[in-house]
């Protein structure tokens, strides 16, 4: 199946600005070449228009989310673009921007089929403009998918054919309290680090899948890089201490490859140039997409 790739440099979903970099500095680690190796046919469609941050306001007075009249805007459109890909029978690989673009990610990927989605995140993003600590819509993509609190009013921002029981969040170790209530409240399936450090990472990746996969259609699979503890992944708005390690992220990456037949979207995002260090987080970000997508040693 080709892959085609289509980058969103959005940084109105966060407060650190530079992650709408992190396309160009994905594409400036090779991405082309290292997925040329999968002997898979790739194509780049470019990148989506987002506007900058100084061009807008970011009216969070009116809707405690910040920049979410854009961001409907982009994922709108991001949606569309991962529903032709999909239509065309290409594979979406989406490079992001901050995890905000999740939310048309998803939308497009549930257009016209069931799915799952396993989301690997130091974060749940399950926040909802009323529970937000920050205004940010990077930490709410999951609940508008969900269409959850709030959400249930904006359809734009919901995956029509997504469910609670086939989400699946992996490596979680910082979620903030109303996140913690409704994760508990909701059929969503929630692994912390502490699951990881007992288990290991291959069990519960094995089992966030078999999750993600049961009796859908397809699969989303998004990687927030800051997943990764930050002495491999430095190049992240929101680092939080304690995350996976570079051969725990391959070794996860590896098994989605291997459910190659379920996955429906990749998305790889939050990767910021400007807080990296020598592209570092930008080159892992182009190894994890290719081990997720089928590059093996031999
Ligand atoms: B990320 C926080 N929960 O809502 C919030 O990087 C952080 O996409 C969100 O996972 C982190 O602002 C969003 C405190
Ligand atoms: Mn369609
Ligand atoms: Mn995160
Ligand atoms: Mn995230």
């Amino acid at each position: 199946m080709t892959i085609r790739t289509i980058g969103v440099p959005m940084d109105l979903g966060a407060d650190r600005r530079g992650v709408d970099m992190g396309p160009s500095a994905i594409r400036y680690a090779g991405l082309s070449a290292t997925l040329d190796d999968i002997d898979r046919s790739t194509i780049d469609r470019g990148d989506l228009t987002v506007p900058h941050a100084e061009e807008r306001d970011p009216e969070r007075a009116a809707t405690n989310a910040k920049y979410l009249p854009e961001v409907e805007g982009i994922c709108t459109r991001l949606a569309d673009e991962v529903d032709d890909t999909l239509a065309d029978g290409a594979l979406p690989l989406v490079l992001g921007g901050d995890h905000s673009i999740a939310i048309g990610t998803l939308a497009g990927a549930a257009r016209d089929a069931e799915i799952g989605a396993v989301w690997f995140d130091a974060h749940s993003d399950i926040n909802t403009p009323a529970t937000t600590p920050s205004g940010n819509v990077h930490g709410m993509p999951l609940a508008a998918a969900l269409g959850l609190g709030e959400f249930a009013d904006t359809p734009w921002a919901n995956a029509p054919n997504l469910s609670e029981e086939n989400v699946a969040l992996v490596g979680l170790r910082s979620v903030d309290e109303p996140e913690r209530e409704r994760i508990r409240d909701s059929d969503v399936t929630a692994y912390t680090m502490s699951d990881i450090d007992e288990r290991g990472v291959v069990d519960v990746t094995e089992e966030a899948l078999a999750v993600a996969t049961d009796g859908v259609d397809g699969i989303h699979v998004s990687l927030d890089m800051d997943w990764l503890d930050p002495s491999h992944a430095p190049g992240v708005g929101t680092p939080v201490r304690g995350g996976v390690t570079y051969r725990e992220a391959h070794s996860a990456m590896e098994l989605v490859a291997d459910h190659d037949d379920a996955l429906r979207s990749l998305e790889v995002v939050e990767v910021n140039p400007i807080l990296d260090s020598h592209n570092e987080t930008a080159e892992l970000a182009t190894e994890l997409a290719a081990s997720a997508l089928g590059k093996r040693v031999l």
